[in-house]
């Protein structure tokens, strides 16, 4: 028997179907997705879940200013996350839409859980609401401009009056602060914890859980004249997804993280784990708040006229290299920035010239020198030999590591730190020179090259996983040799694998001077 695989579940958030994908909801599937390709590669057994969020006022007023009613409404817009997903390479292996019934009965199970721990009464709500951000704000968190009151997030609220279920959200403040100091990971990244720790301490006000103004929504168990509130409906879909109320949901959960964007960090980490102490129920080890994508430090907005949809960049850049950039360029847990210069400027210099040129020459002097047959060791190693075999074997367990705390653009910034010194070793020790007297060498050293950007291009599988494909079919490498451990692996032999054939992996793109 082989070691058992370990069980590693992660979650995007649920996006609005009231529009079109944007470059947010692709850098989240973007994000999530190499996580789980990571960890498949460390032969973990992954699920990775994401979906559409379907119920809630939102949809519904979209749809009634469409002439549409909301399923049908989210019906024309789901597809478009679903062929976002498949454009941005997502591996998601389920995609969960809040109307579909295997949910309801999860989200009705949660309910009567936290109603049979005596954590539900009903009363009346009266207070401001958010159509835009599905939530409840206290007045000491608005700001008033001309009349109006704003959320903390910039959006409109409405007051609000009305019959309502509530949540005894207020019983779980201690029980969550102990919780944040007896789990450090469990908020993250470290610099948007504080925040919610202060939300908590300055009191919780119970919760109102259901909406009787508007019927889009779940229905509350034994009581039809109200609808859940979208956000207990939402957050159960992490459940739903494992198979809840079915006990085998505990194969998968707790969850190892959910990933979501900084806005909705205290649904999140104050609400979800108080309806999942309240129903029993594990709470998950991780919620990771990654920041916010802007266009040219800008928020993109149809007034603004700078929305850029996913599919526009991918068809100019590449898929491969919009998630390098992103991955890149941003640091995970803060807001970034993206035009063209800067996309540009990372896939011609880090990408064309600095890995793609690196194949190009050294598979050309072996598709020339050695018949396309990757030579062998042929010559004694020498230092150069082994601190370029060493530096580049040793950036396996610290990816290890650095994917344990998501620090992707470390990892990237890593792996092309050897990339530039393996273009050194291959500058430096000058094998069209060995060619005309020692072929040996020049035999020692393109084994030595190659076999190193098959190294690198295992560690990139999750990144570019297209691109690195293309570089390890190059260099016809079994598929059962793709795996994280083979990095390692002594046994791995690539001397004697004819090369395919050698065309450039990373185009460059073309700077425009706007
Ligand atoms: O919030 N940059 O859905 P949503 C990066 N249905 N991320 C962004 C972003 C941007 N400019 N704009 C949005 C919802 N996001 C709820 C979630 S989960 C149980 C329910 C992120 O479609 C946002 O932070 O408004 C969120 O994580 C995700 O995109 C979906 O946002």
């Amino acid at each position: 028997m082989g070691k058992e695989k370990k069980t590693f579940y992660l979650t995007t958030a649920i996006s609005y179907p009231n529009g079109e994908p944007h470059i947010g909801h692709a850098y989240e599937a973007i994000i999530t997705d190499t996580i789980a390709r990571y960890h498949r590669l460390f032969e973990n057994n992954v699920i990775f879940l994401t979906g559409t969020d379907e119920h809630g006022i939102k949809m519904l007023q979209t749809a009634k200013r469409l002439n549409l009613t909301a399923k049908q409404l989210a019906d024309k817009n789901a597809p478009l996350f679903i062929k976002m997903l498949k454009e941005v390479n997502s591996t998601h292996d389920d995609f969960i839409r809040t109307t579909e019934e295997r949910h309801k009965i999860a989200c009705i199970e949660i309910w009567n859980r936290m109603s049979q721990n005596d954590d539900i009464y009903k009363g009346k709500y009266a207070g401001w609401y958010s159509i835009r951000d599905e939530a409840y704000y206290e007045e000491k968190e608005l700001t008033k401009k001309n009349g109006q009151f704003y959320s903390p997030q910039g959006t409109e609220v409405t007051w609000v009056e009305e019959e309502s279920y509530f949540f005894r959200l207020s019983k779980y403040q201690d029980r969550l602060l102990e919780h944040y100091k007896n789990n450090p990971k469990f908020i993250l990244p470290e610099s948007r914890k504080n925040e919610v720790i202060k939300f908590v301490q300055s009191g919780l006000k119970d919760l109102s859980i259901s909406r009787t103004t508007f019927d889009w929504g779940i229905n509350v168990p034994n009581d039809d004249s109200h609808v859940m509130y979208v956000w207990v409906d939402a957050l159960t879909n992490y459940l739903t997804g494992v198979h809840f109320p079915s006990e085998t949901y505990k194969n998968y959960w707790p969850a190892n993280y959910h990933i979501i964007g900084k806005d909705i960090l205290r649904f999140h980490a104050v609400y979800w784990p108080a309806f999942l102490l309240s129903a029993n129920i594990e709470l998950p080890l991780t919620v990771f708040a990654h920041g916010f994508l802007f266009n040219r430090g800008v928020k993109m907005s149809k007034s603004l006229g700078n929305v850029v949809s996913p599919g526009e960049l991918i068809e100019k850049y590449g898929i491969d290299q919009l998630r390098y950039f992103f991955l890149r360029e941003v640091s995970m847990g803060n807001d970034g920035n993206y035009d063209d210069e800067s996309i540009s400027r990372r896939v011609n210099a880090d990408l064309a010239n600095d890995l793609g040129n690196l194949i190009q020459r050294s598979c050309s002097m072996v598709q020339k020198n050695c018949d396309g047959i990757i030579p062998s060791i042929s010559s004694e190693l020498n230092d150069d030999d082994l601190n370029i075999n060493s530096n580049v074997a040793s950036l396996a367990s610290r990816i290890e590591i650095l994917v344990e705390t998501l620090e992707f653009n470390k990892i990237l910034s890593e792996i092309w730190e050897q990339i530039s010194n393996l273009n050194k070793y291959f500058s430096d020790q000058k094998p069209w020179e060995l060619r005309k007297n020692n072929n040996e060498r020049m035999q020692t050293v393109l084994f030595i090259t190659l076999n190193n950007i098959r190294k690198i291009a295992i560690m990139l599988l999750p990144v570019i996983p297209t691109s690195s494909e293309k570089i390890l079919n190059l260099l016809n490498i079994n598929d059962a040799d793709r795996t994280f451990k083979s990095i390692t692996d002594e046994n791995i032999d690539i001397s004697d694998n004819r090369l395919g054939e050698v065309t450039p992996i990373f185009p460059k793109v073309e700077i425009s001077d706007e």
